[in-house]
């Protein structure tokens, strides 16, 4: 079989690591030299891509890549068309709605008629919908924390780990709108020989998962 699954990991960011670590675990040996963009595996019929998380959906639904790597926050407000496989239990986070530290809040309703600024526009508006709000949201790239006070919005919807970026920008937390971990995806309908392979490595994650619990 000359076939070779192509795995899309993040190039470099807080996924990188782990995803790595994780495929090192299979016992899936390749190198790594910096900068470069593709390797081979060694001793298993792979390759890895390395890419900008935010290309990951696209390149697996496009069937660039088989699977991929990412947090289900991208891969959810992608909007693209692939399988999420199987939760892999880093990266955890979740994305919640912001607001100055001043301000009271009872109730999600305390939104309605007021600006939110976020990178994910998809998800909070699903949020906002299914609790009958409307609010005006602000698709902005980087730097999200910052928008309440320089008087871009009212509110922000930002992913939140410790905390620590929220509360240094004069932020509390006031509704936790999705709750990510980093997910295998994989495109839909892959070639038979894809899936086995895919089936080959998902055995092995399963395995390395179950060692650590
Ligand atoms: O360059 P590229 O586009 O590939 O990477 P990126 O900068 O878009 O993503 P990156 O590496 O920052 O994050 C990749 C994924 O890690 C995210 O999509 C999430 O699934 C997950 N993740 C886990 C996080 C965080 N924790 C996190 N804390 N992603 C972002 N943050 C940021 C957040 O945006 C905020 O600015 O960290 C800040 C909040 O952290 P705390 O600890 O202060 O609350
Ligand atoms: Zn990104």
């Amino acid at each position: 079989m000359n076939e070779v699954l192509r795995i899309a990991v993040q190039k470099s960011g807080r996924l990188s690591e782990d995803s790595l670590k994780l495929i090192k675990e299979c016992g899936i040996r390749f190198d790594n030299g910096a900068g470069k963009l593709k390797t081979a595996a060694s001793n298993f019929p792979a390759e890895i891509l390395f890419l900008r998380d935010d290309d990951i959906p696209g390149y697996v639904e496009d069937g660039v890549a088989h699977i991929g790597i990412v947090g289900e926050n991208v891969s959810v407000e992608s909007n693209r068309e692939v399988d999420p496989v199987h939760k892999l239990g880093f990266s955890k986070c979740r994305l919640s709605i912001g607001i100055p530290r001043g301000i009271e809040y009872s109730s999600i309703k305390d939104l309605d008629g007021k600006s939110i600024a976020t990178s994910y526009p998809r998800l909070l508006s699903n949020y906002l919908e299914m609790n009958n709000v409307s609010c005006q949201i602000h698709e902005i790239s980087g730097s999200v924390e910052i928008a309440p006070s320089i008087g871009l919005a009212d509110a922000v919807c930002d992913i939140v780990s410790s905390g620590s970026t929220l509360l240094s920008n004069g932020l509390k937390e006031v509704e936790v709108i999705f709750r990510s971990e980093a997910v295998m995806i994989a495109g839909k309908k892959l070639a038979a020989p894809y899936q086995e392979l895919l089936d080959q490595l998902l055995f092995r994650i399963k395995a390395v998962q179950a060692a650590k619990n």
